[in-house]
């Protein structure tokens, strides 16, 4: 049997509206993620997608006097053009109305309703239109009112179909007493926290007069799937699970369920952990038969916002990622924001930002390393460069800090804080500049001795090293200019973009480096050219 991969999904995005600068961050971040693993030689999958049920689709749709399948299919075409314009690399992609999924669902809520796992029950009570729930007294500000964060509250009395949340809650308290299943560990404890305090079961259909457009019940054809309950399965159904044996054309080109499950991450806002998640996936997954081992991890990341308040289409405070790549470029919007917010925290949205770590990082630094050091081996060495291996005194305290980065990396990256990787791949960059003003090749080039000669070629060789290096190590982050700079440096990116050729001494000796062209261009702002 294939050994399993590397396994890493996103949250599917509500089709309601056009993707905003959360969603592109959650892609970039599982993106780099899984690059970094390809890199390191583990086979990997990237599974992300849209969630195109539920009543906030069918409310939007309305409002447009057009069909909810109309409206997911157009605002789907917008995520995907994000995602090719961001160079995403998933395997996968999940859309909910996909009809491999529609019958995974439908298997999985037979498969529960024939255990007895599922009851009907009549309610009557609140329900959020916003959030598609009904809502307790627990739910109330201490005036009684329900807080905006509900939207519309309307007074409903329905027979519905219930999931025995209750029933699972000592299971799921042990599990997470006993195993790290969410990063950071404060959101574990959380979620502990919620687990422990379950008191009462979930609501997982919607009468069909109410709500159309959602997957029906497999058992009552009154109802549809409650929207969560639909999308948190996308995590399987896209995987290959066949909750009761399906077979069909619709599940070709599907991978093998074992090759991947346990999911290892799944990477979602926090937002939406608790309860949806923590609680209500990892029961929905138990009452399905799955062992404790076969739980997955979850990596829950921190919010955008902007001004210091949450990005929301209401108050108008959003950063939309299409027109943000379009101005800036795909690289610089990428890159700002693997850099400028620590896996697990917020942080606040600044244009201007964007501009400064683009030029200040990629600009003058690293393009400029890139350039400087090619242009010197061109003009001084016709492009050839002496093996690195001599180790001479005048380049050893550089070459050690070269020697020590991928180390650095690799366990920032296992960490998930891409941003301090990049910050450890900047401050080498640094130093690489720092050094050229020092080593001064331009005055060594007319020094005739031979020791000037022979520290003029540790010192283009080193350089050209570490651009190596680092083009190898940033590329989870920048793949395609990672993959311009190996091309300059007269290397083939397939072969060279690996892990494990980020070590000094792999340029072959006599090796003819190519001509720079600019890898980064400058992004001159408003601001910057008044
Ligand atoms: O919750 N900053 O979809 P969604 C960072 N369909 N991340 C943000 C963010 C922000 N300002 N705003 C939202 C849903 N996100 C469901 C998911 S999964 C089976 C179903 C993140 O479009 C949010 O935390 O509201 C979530 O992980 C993702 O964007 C999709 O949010």
């Amino acid at each position: 049997m294939a050994a399993k991969s590397f396994f890493i999904t996103t949250a599917i995005d509500y089709t309601n509206a056009a993707p905003h600068l959360g969603h592109a961050y959650e892609k970039v971040l599982a993106d780099t993620l899984v690059r970094w693993r390809r890199l390191c030689g583990v086979p990997a999958y990237f599974l992300t997608g849209v969630d195109q049920h539920g009543q906030k689709v069918q409310m939007a749709a309305q409002r447009e006097g057009i069909e909810p399948s109309t409206y997911a299919a157009r605002e789907t075409a917008k995520f995907l053009a994000l995602w090719e314009t961001l160079g995403l690399s998933n395997d996968g992609w999940a859309e909910t109305t996909h009809p491999a999924h529609k019958r995974v669902v439908q298997g999985c809520l037979q498969k529960l309703y024939s255990q007895g796992e599922l009851y009907k029950a009549s309610y009557s009570g609140f329900y959020s239109v916003r959030q598609e729930q009904f809502l307790t007294d627990k739910d109330r500000l201490p005036d009684g009112t329900f807080g905006t964060e509900w939207g519309q509250v309307v007074e409903l009395a329905e027979d519905n179909w219930y999931f025995p949340l209750t029933k699972h809650k000592d299971w799921l308290v042990r599990l997470l007493k006993s195993r790290q299943l969410v990063f950071p560990d404060f959101r574990q404890q959380e979620l502990l926290n919620a687990a422990e305090k379950i008191s009462c079961d979930l609501c997982i259909s919607r009468p069909r007069e109410r709500l159309s457009w959602g997957i029906p019940l497999p058992f009552d054809e009154n109802y549809v799937t409650y929207v969560w309950f639909d999308a948190l399965i996308n995590y399987i159904s896209f995987a290959g699970y066949r909750p009761m044996g399906e077979t069909g054309a619709e599940f070709d080109g599907l991978p093998t369920f074992n090759s991947l499950w346990p999911a290892d991450f799944h990477l979602i806002g926090k937002d939406i952990l608790i309860p949806a998640h923590g609680i209500y996936w990892l029961i929905m997954l138990h009452a399905l038969g799955f062992t404790d081992e076969q739980m997955p991890g979850f990596l829950v990341h921190g919010f955008w916002n902007m001004g210091g308040a949450r990005m929301s289409k209401s108050t108008g405070n959003i950063a939309d990622p299409a027109t943000l790549a379009t101005q800036y470029s795909p690289d610089a919007l990428r890159y700002y924001l693997m850099r400028d917010i620590a896996t697990g925290q917020d942080a606040d949205f600044n244009a201007e930002r964007l501009i400064l770590r683009y030029n200040a990082d990629l600009a003058n630094d690293l393009g400029n390393l890139v350039n400087r050091t090619l242009s010197m081996a061109n003009r001084y060495r016709a492009g050839i460069l002496q093996p690195t291996s001599k180790n001479l005194p005048f380049t050893s305290e550089l070459a050690k800090a070269i020697v020590a980065l991928p180390e650095r990396v690799a366990t920032e990256m296992e960490r998930h804080h891409v941003h301090a990787a990049l910050e450890a791949i900047n401050e080498l960059v640094t130093r690489c500049n720092g050094f050229i003003e020092i080593a001064a090749p331009w005055k060594l080039a007319k020094d005739p001795s031979p020791e000037a000669s022979s520290n003029l070629d540790a010192t283009l060789g080193l350089l050209t090293d570490a651009i190596r290096i680092l083009a190898i190590l940033i590329s989870p982050v920048l793949p395609r200019p990672a993959a311009e700079i190996i091309s300059q440096l007269g290397l083939e990116p397939s072969k060279e973009l690996v892990f494990q050729r980020a070590k000094l001494g792999l340029l072959p000796e006599g090796h003819r480096v190519g001509t720079p062209r600019p890898v980064f261009p400058r992004i001159e702002s408003a601001e910057s050219s008044k």
